[in-house]
């Protein structure tokens, strides 16, 4: 394939409710949508960075232009190119995972859509449904966090995941726990709030019977999380700390996880997140797909990876009315805990382009013409 040209969308979304973590709160994202063409046919990639750079080092206006200066460049001097070929023409540029993941999901997209493939089938899906869990951020209060827990239980969510921090830990998850029972599964995730000094009060979570403590400690600190995790009877998952497949061997291999989690825009992609599938597979690690609050464009991709065999936890793919009122794409539902996964060509679902002009905050056209190739 070739690049004919990029366009890139900016999109306002507000969130049904803010959202907060141990790194801020959010009330809308910040949404940057690439489209590309190749020869005719076109294909979509969403952006997963947010606007300010705290959930890990990129943002939304950092990403575009490393697209536009970087990365974009470096594909259109390239006459024919397969997909698997995309990782290795941006490899001299450094970092820059969502970014990369952006461009590439959206070269992927639009060769399966020519095609006639879908993401599914080409990741090498296993299943048609995947498990849904939700991620709680963190309340005001514990009634307010209690009554949230409670209507996800009610709709059939099949994990719930708390959002901690210091000071907001042991008794949130002791009363969430009094309220869901002992049989829903239910995960911590600190996004990196806790240090070497705090590992007592994450030691004193055994109590809850959690399926996992998500990335406790900074994410350069693997070193601590194997020392946490021979404290912890809880078993550790890395989200931050892991950004290749090389990542989750060595932290597996030394013992700092038991389980990874995995999120195609911090990896640099969909290709990468299937190696870090398939390396974890052979080491009996099971994995569960991550989330940015996606709309449906990242959704729809996410589902596909996340119907792979090793997947096996409960995913933060929720559905789309517990982010937004009104989704990019059809409305992404919940059903018996589980969402559909999209089977048409490509990602498997349509962009609303009527939402998309309503929402849209800007629009950068890049012609191959106007590069000079
Ligand atoms: O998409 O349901 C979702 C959000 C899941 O908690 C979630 N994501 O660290 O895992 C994580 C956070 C990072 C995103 S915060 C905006
Ligand atoms: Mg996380």
């Amino acid at each position: 394939m070739r690049i004919e040209s990029l366009t890139l969308i900016r999109v306002a979304m507000p969130l049904v409710r803010p959202f907060t973590t141990s790194f801020g709160s959010q009330s809308a994202r910040e949404v940057l949508l690439a489209c590309v063409d190749i020869g005719g046919t076109q294909g979509w990639g969403e952006c997963v960075a947010m606007s300010e750079p705290v959930y890990n080092a990129e943002y939304v206006d950092g990403v575009e232009h490393v697209l536009v200066h970087h990365l974009l460049p470096r594909l259109m001097v390239v006459d024919d190119f397969a997909i698997e070929d995309v990782a290795s023409i941006l490899r001299p540029v450094l970092g820059h995972h969502m970014a990369k993941a952006t461009i590439e999901t959206a070269l992927l997209d639009a060769w399966l859509r020519k095609e006639g493939r879908s993401f599914a089938e080409y990741l090498g899906a296993t299943k048609e449904r995947v498990r849904c869990g939700v991620s709680v951020g963190i309340a005001a209060t514990i009634d307010e966090l209690l009554a949230e827990v409670d209507g996800y239980r009610q709709q059939g969510y099949q994990r719930i995941k708390l959002k901690i921090q210091p000071g907001w830990d042991v008794q949130p998850v002791r009363q969430v726990r009094a309220l869901i029972g002992p049989d829903l599964p239910l995960t911590v995730d600190a996004n990196r709030a806790y240090d070497r000094q705090s590992m007592r009060t994450l030691a004193a979570l055994d109590e809850f019977d959690l399926q996992m403590i998500e990335q406790p400690l900074p994410e350069d600190d693997i070193a601590g999380h194997v020392q946490l995790a021979q404290l912890v009877a809880t078993p550790l998952c890395l989200d931050e700390s892991i950004c290749s497949t090389l990542d989750a061997v060595d932290a597996i291999e030394r013992g700092a996880c038991r389980i990874v989690n995995i999120k195609p825009g911090r990896v640099g992609g969909y290709l990468e997140s299937k190696r870090i599938h398939d390396a974890c597979a052979e080491r009996a690690v099971p994995v569960w797909c991550g989330g940015m609050l996606e709309t449906g464009i990242g959704r729809a991709a996410n589902l596909a990876l996340a119907a792979l065999p090793n997947f096996t936890l409960p995913n933060d793919t929720s559905a789309s009315a517990r982010y937004y009122r009104r989704d990019l794409t059809a409305p992404f539902v919940l059903q018996d805990g589980h969402i559909t996964v999209p089977q048409g060509p490509g990602i498997g679902v349509d962009v609303d382009l009527d939402m998309l002009q309503d929402a849209m905050t800007g629009r950068r056209h890049i012609e191959r013409s106007a590069t000079g190739r």
